[in-house]
Order: structure tokens, then C-alpha cells, then sequence
């Protein structure tokens, strides 16, 4: 199956917790994630970190004027960090807090060796320190007399403090930039920090003593360690290096994984990473990462996404609107790794509609509705291909293209071609970290794939008595498609990959990435109709309520969907509602429904979720009725069903419709009909 690639360490930065994340974090996060779940899947030994970093005055000015010590402050931070962390599905191996033990006691044997080292002096700082970014500046380092990084004013600073002599190791420094010049991408970056040594590096102040948050120095205690020094060390102390417990094996990650492959980093923090770190590690002479990656950055309205400027956008509301696959999607696909791009809800919305419902959502409800419809839900391998060629598994790069030989173009051997070369190409992709290209690559076999239905219509086949085989076949190498792109999407969004395996019957048994490149491996296939991956969404609507949205201490989206009919005041009587033509009341398509299940909402107190059946389709529709009816005296009630009303989900659980009840105030009774389910209500 999958080999042993030996092992890859990625890290992201660890986050200041002076406020909750936006999505800017989140991007880079879902990108390290990405790229470490493709590493796994691809037979790589992969350790991914992530963190916080919780030290430093900022972190302390808020937390007094929120009237907390910093500790709680930062607890109550972090944990909100870890919950979305959690939600997303992010599957970092350790999340390392600064301000644990076992990262304060190696921050300071840190300090003692490059001391030791004679790279560590006393002397009196003077210099432009920008609070924000917790950076000291020199006269020419300050762009219009502002701070380089941020653009934010400066202010005179004076400290007796500790010095590291980041100055003797320009030279090592340049050299690194010479003779690796994979060290730093993109080669902007590269040039922009060349540029930076060159213009001559000062010796860097790593201690503060006007502020007693963070980590004292060793036999100081006047002073504590820079910020930028405790935060770097993170991705050495959480493999338990250096070793301060005295206890076997402590440093063993450190040696199973050091150096890292790769740091991720927003471009704003290449310069730290690329030559405060690489200088810390030479001093003490360990290796250099192999490599740092400077990505783009999230703008708004022109203008970077950033917490202290308040202008961000919460992952939060838009996982529990849309899903956590579909902002993941959106982030790596939309952005070219590198480059800044421009947040927009309509680019998101758009996103969703088109490559997630129309596209992917869309080829797994025809396949499994067609298998449903035309085999009864099973489809065989076959024996003897409809074209008259023996099916065999197909693999990447072998000559034949498994359909007829004689028509090498048959849309049969063009979806096979495309559908086993694909993971090369997305592989390719991903070791440039170009996620949007790799997904490109995983979009166009399903865009091919959906161009296979309309090509072969299986629904014409199906009703002639010789075109059985046939319609098997084309089913088979649909379910074999989507199989693939199940193993391809993995790395970016498990869920739905999940979700599909689900539909297709692949229950247990994991996914191999080199099972992506083999057309033809399953026996065959038992196919089960689940719910609909993305529903469609009506843009113009999600444009309005994303509008509205306003980012502190907004209610819930989706918790108002449940249905709530207006109860008439004694004034106003029956006449509430503003008249409406009979064209628009047409537009309506009530249903008698049967309801054959129903269950509490695991996440909503007041929502009960329904299986109605109408004639052959069973849908799933959640309503706020809980407060009425417990879940098992609805079963084999009849019901009226608004059956065309937009799918959408409530609290995660998908509704395909509405139930009509009638509210007198206290209790929801439902609106019945003495009539088979299906039928019309007219
Ligand atoms: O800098 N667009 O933490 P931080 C894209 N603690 N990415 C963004 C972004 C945006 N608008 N805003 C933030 C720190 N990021 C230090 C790091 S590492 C040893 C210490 C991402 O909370 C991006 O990856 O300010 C950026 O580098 C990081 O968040 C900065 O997070």
C-alpha cells in the first residue's frame, strides 16, 4: 500500500490569544493542516504543531483592563483557540502554551547555553519600540517614521537589558540565503531579507524589564525574555529539546523530528523566522529548519484582516452557516499561496454554489440516485465491459485505457485517463503548496465526471432492455470516480470525504493515497442515498444575512430558521400578514408526509428532526417543536410538508423542507391530512 516517505514536521506560528481568532489564522491553519493530513495519507511520519504564544505587554495591558491577571485571560483565550480548533477538524499532533512548564524551563536553558556561548551581553538599549509587535527599531529600519511591519507609530524606548549579537552572524546568514536558496519562498521574501542583512544587522535586545509577563531570565530577576526568543523556541521545546527533566527519552521527538520541513508563517513574521531563529539555532548549534514559508495575507476592504484593528471576520459564524468543508474549501482554493487576496462573502457563496453544490455536491446525489433508481442501490463490478473489453483494475500509467480499443476517445477511457493521473498531478501541486492548483487538478475529473452522465444518459439506457449491462457499467466507473476523488479531497475535507465513502458503502477500511491512481480495485459497489453534501444556497439571500451579521455577540445563525409562525395579536386579528397574489401562494408544493422517524437534535434543545416519508422519497426536516412533542409520539403521524422549500441546515443537521403546525400560543399541534403520503396538498 502506502510507503514509508520517512517524516515530515510542520509547524504554524503559535497565535498571540489577546483576542479570538479570525480567519486569517485560520487560513494558514487549514493550510498546515492540509498539507499535514496529505503527508499522513501519503505515507509520511508527520508531526504537526500549532500553539499559542501568551506572553508579552500587549497580552498584559489587556488583561489588566479587562481587570484579569494575564493567566486567566489567557486560559479563557485559549480555550475558545482549542474549541475552534477542534471544530475544524484540525489534526495538529501538539498544541504547545508558552506559558507551560515544559516550555519555560527549556525557553531559559535556551538562554543559558547561547550565554555560555558568549553570544548573550548586558548593555543599555535605546532604540523605537512599536507595542503592537513588541519590536525594537532602529532610526533607518523605521519606514515614514513608522513601524516597518505594521505601519503603526513608534515610541522612544530606553532599557538596561540583555543583548544577543544577531550581528556576528550576518554572514552565516547571507551564506544560508546562498547556498539554499529553497530556505525561503517565495523568492520575494528571500530578497526583501538579503536585503535586510545587508543593510547591516544590529544586535538584538531579548529581555524587557518594563513588564514582568513572560519568562524571567535566568538570575535576573529584573527582567524577563523577549517575547519573539520564548516564541521561537517552541518548536524545539515542544519535541523536549533542550532536556531539563533528566528523564529517558525526554528529547526523543526532538530527534525523530528536528529539523522541521517546514515553518508556515504570515509574510509580517518572515524576517523573525528566517533570521532570528536561524541565528538562535547556530548559536546553539543546532540545525536549521529546512525550510520557511511566507504566505499572503487576508485583506478587507483593502486593507489586512487584523485583530487589533478590529476589521476580521469570525470562522465561527461561517462554519455554523456553511460547514467547516466549505470554508476549508474556500480558503485553499481561492487564494494563491503567497500572494494577499481579498476576503469577500460573495467569493465564498460563489465558491459554494458552483464547485461544491453544482459540481461535487451534485455528482454524488446522481450517482447515488441513479444507482438507487436503475440497480436497486448495487452496482457490479463488470465482468465484460458494455464496449467488450474484460475490466481490469486500470492503474496510472499503464497503456491500456480499459475501455473500447478501438475508440480510444470513449468518454469510458477519457473519465479513466483523467481519473487515475490526477493524484500525480495534485501531489506535484501540494509540493509547491499550491493548494488551489491541486484542487483544480481534483475539480476538473469531477467536472469530466458529471460530463460522463450528460455524455452516456444512463436514464435512456435504463429503459431499454439491452442497456442494463451498460447502465451498470457507466455506474461502476461513476462509483469508482468518486471513490478516487473520496482519497483526493481527504487531505483538504475529510468530512465530505467521509461522507461520500459513506454513500458509496465503503464502510471501515481506510483510505491509501496510492489507491487514488488504481481504476477498478472495488468488487463492486452498495451505494446508500445520505443527505445532500452542499445544498444550494440562494446567494442573494446569504449576501443579506451575511451583511447583517455583526461580528460581537450576534445570535446564532440558523437558530432562527426554526419555524415560528407569527401568533395574532387581538388587534391586528388574522389579517397580519401583507396579501399576496394566488401566483405566489402557487408557488408552494405542500405534500402529505408520513413521519417514520424522529430524534432529539443532539445540538439544539428545541429541535426535533423528523423523517418524513412522501410516496418513495424519504427527507429528512428538522423542526422547533421540541418544546410540544417528544420525538416518539410523532412517529406515524400524517403531516403537511412544504417539499420545495431550499435546503438548509439548522445546528449541522440538514432540514429538506418544512413542517406545518398550528401554534395557539402554548404548543405546536400538527396540520394533518387523512390521505396517502405523497399526494398533493392543493
Ligand atoms: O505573530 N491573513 O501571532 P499572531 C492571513 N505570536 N494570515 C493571517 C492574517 C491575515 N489577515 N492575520 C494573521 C504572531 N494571520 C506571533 C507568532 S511564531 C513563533 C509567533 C496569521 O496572532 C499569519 O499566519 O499575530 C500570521 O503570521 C499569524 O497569523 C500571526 O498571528
Amino acid at each position: 500500500m502506502t510507503k514509508d516517505k520517512g517524516k515530515y514536521y510542520i509547524t504554524t506560528p503559535i497565535y498571540y490569544p489577546s483576542s479570538n481568532l479570525h480567519v486569517g489564522h485560520t487560513y494558514c491553519t487549514v493550510m498546515a493542516d492540509a498539507m499535514a493530513r496529505f503527508k499522513r495519507l501519503s505515507g509520511y511520519d508527520v508531526r504537526f504543531l500549532t500553539g499559542v504564544d501568551e506572553h508579552g505587554r500587549k497580552i498584559q495591558e489587556i488583561a489588566e483592563k479587562e481587570g484579569m491577571t494575564p493567566q486567566a485571560y489567557v486560559d479563557r483565550i485559549v480555550a475558545g483557540i482549542k474549541d475552534l480548533w477542534a471544530t475544524m477538524e484540525i489534526s495538529f499532533d501538539d498544541f504547545i502554551r508558552t506559558t507551560e512548564d515544559r516550555h519555560k524551563r527549556r525557553v531559559q536553558e535556551i538562554f543559558k547555553r547561547i550565554y555560555d556561548k558568549g553570544d548573550i551581553y548586558k548593555g543599555d538599549y535605546e532604540g523605537w519600540y512599536c507595542t503592537p509587535c513588541e519590536s525594537f527599531w532602529t532610526d533607518i529600519q523605521l519606514k515614514d517614521g513608522k513601524c516597518p511591519d505594521c505601519g503603526r507609530p513608534v515610541e522612544k524606548a530606553s532599557e538596561r537589558a540583555y543583548f544577543f549579537r544577531l550581528s556576528a552572524y550576518a554572514d552565516r546568514l547571507l551564506a544560508l540565503f546562498a547556498e539554499t536558496p529553497g530556505f525561503l519562498e517565495p523568492e520575494t521574501r528571500r530578497n526583501e531579507m538579503i536585503g535586510f542583512i545587508k543593510q547591516g544587522l544590529e544586535d538584538l535586545c531579548i529581555s524587557r524589564s518594563s513588564f514582568n509577563w513572560g519568562i524571567p531570565v535566568p538570575g535576573d530577576g529584573e527582567q524577563v525574555i523577549y517575547v519573539w526568543l520564548d516564541a521561537l523556541a517552541n518548536y524545539v521545546t515542544a519535541l523536549g529539546y533542550p532536556e531539563v527533566d533528566g528523564r529517558a527519552g525526554e528529547a526523543d521527538l526532538y530527534r525523530q523530528y528536528w529539523p522541521a520541513d517546514v515553518h508556515l508563517v504570515g509574510k509580517e513574521i518572515v524576517r523573525f523566522h528566517s533570521i532570528i531563529w536561524p541565528a538562535m539555532l547556530m548559536s546553539m548549534g543546532e540545525p536549521l529548519p529546512k525550510k520557511v514559508l511566507g504566505h499572503g495575507w487576508l485583506l478587507l476592504d483593502g486593507g489586512k484582516m487584523s485583530k487589533s484593528k478590529g476589521n476580521v471576520v469570525d470562522p465561527v459564524r461561517l462554519i455554523e452557516r456553511y460547514g467547516v468543508d466549505a470554508l476549508k474549501y474556500f480558503l485553499l482554493r481561492e487564494y494563491t499561496f503567497g500572494q494577499d487576496g481579498l476576503f469577500t462573502n460573495e467569493a465564498l457563496l460563489n465558491r459554494i454554489n458552483a464547485d461544491l453544490a453544482n459540481d461535487l455536491g451534485n455528482l454524488l446525489s446522481r450517482t447515488v440516485g441513479m444507482s438507487g433508481k436503475f440497480q436497486s442501490g448495487k452496482i457490479g463490478k463488470p465482468e465484460t465491459g458494455a464496449s467488450g473489453t474484460a475490466e481490469t483494475p486500470y492503474a496510472a500509467g499503464q497503456g491500456s485505457d480499459g475501455g473500447d480499443p478501438a475508440a480510444p476517445d470513449c468518454p469510458d477511457a477519457d473519465l479513466k485517463r483523467l481519473a487515475v493521473g490526477t493524484a500525480a498531478k495534485v501531489e506535484t501541486f501540494m509540493d509547491e503548496f499550491a493548494f488551489n492548483h491541486a484542487l483544480e487538478e481534483i475539480w476538473t475529473l469531477i467536472r469530466r465526471s458529471n460530463k460522463y452522465i450528460d455524455e452516456t444518459a444512463p436514464w435512456i439506457l435504463a429503459g431499454e432492455a439491452s442497456g442494463k449491462a451498460r447502465v451498470n457499467e457507466i455506474l461502476y466507473n461513476l462509483a469508482e470516480t468518486l471513490r478516487i476523488v473520496s482519497i483526493l479531497i481527504r487531505p483538504f475535507m475529510h468530512g465530505s470525504s467521509a461522507e461520500i465513502r459513506k454513500q458509496l458503502g465503503l464502510r471501515g477500511g481506510e483510505a491509501f493515497w496510492d489507491d487514488a491512481s488504481v481504476f477498478g480495485k472495488e468488487a463492486g459497489y452498495v451505494t446508500e442515498k445520505g443527505a445532500s453534501l452542499f445544498p444550494r444556497l440562494d446567494i442573494g439571500e446569504e449576501l443579506d444575512m451575511l451583511a447583517k451579521i455583526n461580528p460581537a455577540g450576534d445570535a446564532v445563525p440558523g437558530a432562527e430558521a426554526a419555524p415560528r409562525a407569527p401568533s395574532d395579536s387581538p388587534e391586528t386579528g388574522l389579517g397580519r400578514k401583507p396579501e399576496i397574489e394566488y401566483e405566489t401562494f402557487d408557488k408552494l408544493d405542500l405534500r402529505v408526509g408520513e413521519v417514520t422517524d424522529c430524534v432529539k437534535h443532539p445540538n439544539a434543545d428545541a429541535l426535533l428532526i423528523f423523517r418524513v416519508k412522501m410516496g418513495k422519497e424519504t427527507r429528512q426536516i428538522v423542526s422547533g417543536v421540541a418544546a410540544s412533542w417528544a420525538p416518539e409520539d410523532c412517529v406515524g403521524r400524517k403531516v403537511i410538508v412544504v417539499a420545495n422549500l431550499k435546503p438548509r441546515k439548522l445546528r449541522g443537521e440538514l432540514s429538506e423542507g418544512m413542517l406545518l403546525f398550528a401554534d395557539n400560543g402554548d404548543r405546536y399541534e400538527f396540520v394533518t391530512a387523512d390521505a396517502p403520503d405523497g399526494e398533493k396538498v392543493t
